[in-house]
């Protein structure tokens, strides 16, 4: 992962200080990227979110013209906005007080309820995402730049039956499979999730409450269970 592309673009949600010191080292980028977990959050890797997907599939090619052919959720979020890729990382809610469903109506969870501004409403849009291919039982990969630590983790998958391709989830289309305990800061988490069941495309939902403050991520995987 290109962690310098990420870490840059993340600059504009560094407090003002330290945004300052960054912008009058911007000749020395270079040699500033230990600075950057200060500003750095994560996400899911592995079944990828939607946005990391495309982030990692096109980043380094996100104005080819083909992507609309062969990717076309990644064009039209790329269109959409091309920080829901460079900020892959910081989908998240700040004060939710554990009410994650008063923040995020349904029809906004990939969203995380349309968080900064409406940076990720793009994987809102239902549609052809890529997916991940998984057995019942697999792994979940949460990357976390800047060990922010987990009071839990809840995982979901839609109900068998409910489609990716036409729908956008609400709660009730979910069924939690995963519920965890607290995770020390690190950077990468592993969260076993055991299934039974599923066939096809589904969303994986992933809620990390980070323990550093209330901060509460939201992040959708599409995954084909085989
Ligand atoms: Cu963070």
């Amino acid at each position: 992962m290109n962690e310098n592309t990420a870490t840059t673009t993340a600059r504009p949600r560094l407090p003002l200080a330290a945004r300052a010191l960054t912008l009058a080292a911007l000749p020395l980028l270079a040699l500033t990227a230990t600075a950057a977990p200060a500003s750095a959050h994560g996400s899911v890797v592995d079944p990828a979110s939607r946005n990391y997907g495309c982030f990692e599939r096109w980043g380094d090619d996100h104005l080819n013209p083909g992507m609309a052919q062969e990717d076309p959720m990644c064009w039209q979020a790329w269109q959409d906005n091309p920080n829901a890729m460079w900020n892959w990382n910081g989908l998240y809610r700040d004060n939710v007080g554990g009410d994650h469903r008063g923040q995020v109506p349904d029809g906004t969870l990939c969203s995380g309820g349309n968080t900064e501004g409406g940076r990720y409403d793009s994987l809102d849009t239902p549609g052809a995402w890529k997916t991940t291919p998984v057995e019942d039982d697999f792994t979940i990969h949460l990357y976390d730049q800047a060990s922010h630590g987990a009071d839990y983790f809840q995982v979901y998958v839609t109900r068998q039956g409910f489609d990716p391709t036409t729908q956008a989830p609400g709660w009730d289309d979910l069924e939690l499979v995963e519920q965890t305990g607290q995770y020390p800061p690190g950077n990468d988490y592993l969260i076993d999730v055991s299934t039974s069941g599923y066939t096809g495309h589904h969303i994986v939902y992933t809620i990390w409450k980070a323990s550093h403050q209330d901060q509460v991520y939201y992040l959708c995987s599409d995954v084909d269970f085989g």
